[in-house]
């Protein structure tokens, strides 16, 4: 396959609730769209959806589009490929970047997918027709506005709730939220939040007893001994997402046994090829995965449906209907979870039409390359 167009729009939509994690608080979100064209006419899209400051990761809105302009966009034009594995080699010398680098590869596999009549998900291997959706929760002002958010996505059917935690904001949410909903698939997410200090391992030893699925980030990236450390120590499961990046973090956290779980997230690995070895490698481990989210609009939103139709992903994904975030999504039809179930789109391709009229209302930029 040759690509032979490329585009990429930088698109910024409302929220439709403002979300706030252990870093910072957001009421919109920039995210770049790629589009990609064979010399078919066959089309393929992709989502960069890196936050727009650097705390999750180091990767801003602003250095991807950078990145793909100036690096990913040109290594793929006009070159040769079969198949979408191939495709991170050509960009390889790139160091870092997962979140451009994923939204490129994601093109060129929706593309493939597209240009070969199988689904997203088929190409990838997946085996599920649905897959189960958790929502992830903020900070919120109070106990009682947590309250008020997890009770509307229990209500609406959504088994699984994560609760975003941080120093000062950890024990009290959990308890009141244990205390409405006593067997609820409750989880905490820290975002690297804690110091591996004594304050910290208190904290999550008092946590330990209410029951939660796992402590997903305890500790900053990479901090794979504070993890493997507190692993040791507790019961429930201790969750890795910024602290695996690539497959060779994955093996060192699979070495010290610095988790048990691990999420996976197909922008933060750059892209879906490397998600698949991640779930591939974790399996012959015994670690259970599932699919985490960066709030992507739907087109990101498919691609984590379609890797979360994979077999070892058998705990609930963050693959939560788009109108948790966004009233309209720049895909048709919009992801929908009824009783917190997604159904694998079995159209070929991205599984949906791209609202291309919604993006370029959207978009405060738009380069065109061409082979
Ligand atoms: O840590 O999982 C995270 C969003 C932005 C940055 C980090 C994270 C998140 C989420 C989003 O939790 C979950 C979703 O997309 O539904
Ligand atoms: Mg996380």
């Amino acid at each position: 396959m040759r690509i032979v167009n490329a585009t990429l729009h930088d698109v910024e939509l409302p929220l439709v609730h403002s979300f706030e994690t252990s870093s910072h608080r957001k009421s919109s979100l920039r995210h770049l769209i790629v589009e990609l064209t064979d010399e078919s006419g066959a089309k393929g899209w992709g989502e960069i959806a890196s936050p727009a400051g650097p705390y999750y990761a180091s990767e801003t809105t602003t250095i991807a589009w950078h990145t793909a302009t100036e690096y990913l966009i040109p290594a793929v034009l006009g070159a040769e490929w079969e198949h979408p594995d191939e495709v991170s080699a050509l960009y390889g010398k790139v160091r870092g970047h997962w979140f451009a680098k994923a939204g490129v590869e994601m093109a060129a596999w929706t593309l493939y997918a597209a240009h070969t009549q199988q689904p997203l998900a088929t190409a990838l291997g997946g085996t599920r027709s649905t897959v189960i959706a958790g929502v992830s929760l903020g900070i919120e002002p109070s106990i009682d506005e947590l309250l008020t958010q997890v009770a509307k996505h229990v209500d609406s059917g959504y088994p699984r709730v994560k609760l975003k935690i941080a120093p000062g904001w950890d024990v009290e949410p959990v308890k009141a939220v244990r205390g409405t909903y006593p067997d609820l698939d409750v989880h905490v997410d820290a975002n690297g939040a804690y110091p591996g200090d004594d304050a910290a391992f208190e904290t999550f030893r008092a946590l330990d007893p209410h029951g939660l699925t796992m402590i997903e980030q305890p500790f900053a990236p990479r901090n794979f001994m504070d993890s493997a450390r507190l692993q040791a120590e507790l019961n429930t499961p201790v969750c890795l997402d910024e602290s695996v990046e690539t497959l060779d973090d994955l093996r060192t956290a699979l070495e010290l046994k610095a988790g048990g779980v691990l999420n996976i997230k197909v922008s933060r690995m750059g892209g879906l090829s490397a998600a698949r070895a991640a779930h591939d490698l974790t399996q012959e481990a015994g670690w259970p995965v599932w699919c985490g989210g960066m709030h992507e609009f739907g087109i990101g939103r498919l691609a984590n449906v379609a890797i979360s139709s994979l077999p070892g992903f058998t705990l609930p994904s963050d693959v939560s209907a788009s109108g948790k975030y966004y009233a309209e999504d720049i895909i048709d039809p919009a992801v929908t979870a009824e009783g917190g179930v997604v159904t694998v789109p079995s159209t070929a391709g991205l599984g949906a039409q791209v609202r291309t009229e919604l993006i370029a209302e959207h978009a405060q930029q738009t380069q065109t390359f061409s082979a």
